[in-house]
């Protein structure tokens, strides 16, 4: 094999990036592959590498008059949601990685990845993956190669990146690029690693051939790295999505916000307003990941550095959100959905009828006698962000957008109000770090404990904890002219157990609210725990849901206060020594105010 600086399939040089064809040099002995092909991005390509995986039968062509350009993928039935127990980051020491995350020597991770990586590519082609995080030549952008085996990675990466040439251009003759090593192996849990090494920029993941395990650009780079890096840089990496508000009169305003797995993060960043907000509009710059820096003016701006959407199908329809069964319309991949006869897809939650029979999500015949779902519930669409009717003309802005509002939801049935705004920086970080939400009956184990997700970054956060809450505390300093913060929840249940708030885009009052206190001029009612809106603040023309429930969803019950604050307790013990003397303190002083106002 020829370790010649890389021409693609024309012959022309792609880079002569000299450590970066070392690099892969050394992995490719390794791997042992009998093929290295660097990827460009082209058109051709994709065209290409598709025909390639569907004579492979990695992916099926779906119908191409109904979905054009859209494929479907069926992976491994033992193989198809992010591996957490077997996500590890690798730092000198224990400490570092924190309570919150599993922990590997970096000696010991290597010795062990080194062994299952050896020979993994045999009788493969090694795919040579440069991407950018981020706007092309934005300094708040960063540079990754992924190798892999999987073509089913490279065109998911194409689609999740801005992939091939363009990185390596931006890249020039820079070492510092991500450096992802990826192989399928026999995609055996037994032997499956994500492994990350934050001190060495380096991601390992050996065993999986599926979303958040493989697309390293995401949740390895994007969070668990993004997030280390940004403790050392001074910035923030976030599972947040970003989204603008534009009014009639054309004003705009971006918010990010953070929500734990299955709160409707997707359908918030891409919702339609409803019919009493005319002429309102939310534009989407990002449903899943926000890289924030302050700016001269100290402000704080984000990029979304990711460039499609890998959504989770069942559930999405034209009612939940529009915008989102539009953006898969076309050049989209479908993975473990339901295949109809004439070759369209089905998930649960779909309009319209149940189909009389399908193709399951695992191959086999399916009709609605059957017991099992027809898509698996962690089924996904990739689909490029250019596809999105909403999508904001920022989006791909080098500069970012300015962020005038952060919000921290969860799924809860009780004590926490539709939504509540943070005294002040801190007062919001605490916000962040008590975010908890309560386990549904999708998940195994009991429903309706509350499970803490501090910022939604529990598996996402690539190093300590504390040491996280302390960075986000530290960050005030920095940002002159912070953003407001909030916390909302869709999800508060009345005594007989229905929700109280219809959700969806009638959240959108609720935004209004938010984006009326970032600008300073709407009231709000001062409470122990943050301001709230009072009667009349919210927008509630055109609602038909009776006024005493929106004052049930707004409501704050001291009584179930002083229950969730004490149980701040052992979560805040958990988190050990790195845990803020800051926080703690926001906590037992809220205490303190609840027990005085009880013996009042
Ligand atoms: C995702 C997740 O896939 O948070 O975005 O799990
Ligand atoms: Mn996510």
């Amino acid at each position: 094999m020829s370790f010649s600086p890389p021409v693609d399939a024309s012959g022309k040089p792609l880079t002569s990036n000299e450590q970066l064809i070392k690099w892969v040099a050394n992995l490719a002995q390794l791997t042992k592959p009998d093929h290295v092909v660097w990827c460009n991005g082209s058109e051709d390509e994709k065209k290409r590498l598709t025909e390639e995986a569907v004579a492979q039968k990695i992916l099926e062509p779906l119908n191409q008059e109904k979905l054009p350009g859209c494929y479907l993928h069926r992976s491994n039935p033992n193989d198809v949601a992010r591996v957490e127990q077997l996500t590890f980051i690798c730092t000198p020491t224990k400490d570092e990685a924190g309570p919150t995350n599993n922990w590997m020597d970096p000696k010991e991770a290597y010795a062990k990845l080194t062994k299952l990586f050896d020979g993994s590519m045999k009788g493969r082609t090694m795919y040579v993956v440069p991407y950018i995080m981020g706007p092309v030549g934005s300094k708040m952008s960063k540079i990754g190669v992924e190798l892999t085996d999987s073509l089913y990675v490279v065109l998911n990466m194409r689609i999740m990146t801005r992939m091939g040439q363009v990185a390596l251009d931006m890249l020039g003759a820079s070492n510092d690029f991500n450096r992802g090593l990826h192989s399928t192996l026999d995609c055996n849990p037994e032997r499956r690693y994500i492994c990350h090494f934050p001190q060495d920029n380096t991601i390992w993941s050996i065993g999986s051939g599926y979303g958040g395990n493989v697309l390293l650009g995401k949740k390895c780079l994007a969070l668990r790295i993004g997030s280390y890096l940004g403790k050392k840089e001074g910035w923030l990496a976030e599972h947040m999505l970003i989204l603008g508000v534009e009014s009639p009169e054309g004003e705009m305003t971006y918010v990010a916000a953070a929500f734990p797995s299955a709160c409707g993060k997707t359908n918030f960043a891409m919702m339609i307003p409803p019919k009493r907000f005319k002429g309102w509009k939310i534009w989407t710059v990002g449903d899943d990941i926000a890289w924030m820096r302050v700016g001269e003016d100290g402000r704080l701006y984000a990029v979304n550095p990711e460039s499609g959407y890998f959504g989770v199908a069942p559930g999405t329809s034209y009612d939940s959100n529009p915008t989102a069964m539009k953006t898969v319309a076309h050049d989209s991949i479908f993975t473990n959905v339901a295949r109809t006869p004439d070759g369209d897809v089905w998930w649960e939650g779909k309009d319209g009828p149940i189909p009389p029979e399908l193709i399951d999500w695992k191959g086999n015949p399916w009709n609605p006698k059957s017991t099992e779902k027809a898509a698996h519930p962690n089924a996904r669409f990739t689909a490029p962000a250019t596809n999105n009717p909403g999508l904001s003309r920022y989006y791909d802005d080098p500069a970012g957008v300015p962020i005038s509002a952060i919000i921290f939801g969860g799924r809860r049935a009780s004590t926490v109000p539709l939504v509540m705004q943070a005294f002040n920086w801190l007062n919001g970080v605490f916000f962040g770090a008590t975010m908890g939400s309560e386990t549904t009956a999708a998940a195994a184990g009991k429903v309706g404990v509350v499970r803490r997700d501090p910022f939604a970054m529990l598996p996402f956060c690539g190093y300590n904890m504390g040491e996280y809450f302390q960075h986000w505390i530290e960050m005030q300093a920095q940002i002159t002219n912070p953003p407001k913060i909030f916390m909302v929840n869709w999800f508060r249940k009345d005594k007989a157990g229905k929700f109280l708030w219809p959700g969806f885009g009638e959240n959108m009052r609720v935004l209004k609210w938010i984006v009326d206190r970032a600008r300073l001029r709407v009231g709000g009612q001062e409470t122990l725990f943050g301001w709230v809106p009072k009667a009349g603040d919210l927008d509630l023309s055109g609602f038909d849901v009776p006024p005493e429930r929106v004052d049930e969803a707004t409501a704050i019950d001291v009584n179930e206060w002083k229950i969730e604050l004490e149980s701040y307790a052992d979560f805040f013990k958990s988190i050990g020594s790195t845990m803020p003397r800051a926080l703690e303190l926001q906590r037992d002083l809220l205490l303190a105010r609840v027990n005085a106002m009880k013996n009042t």
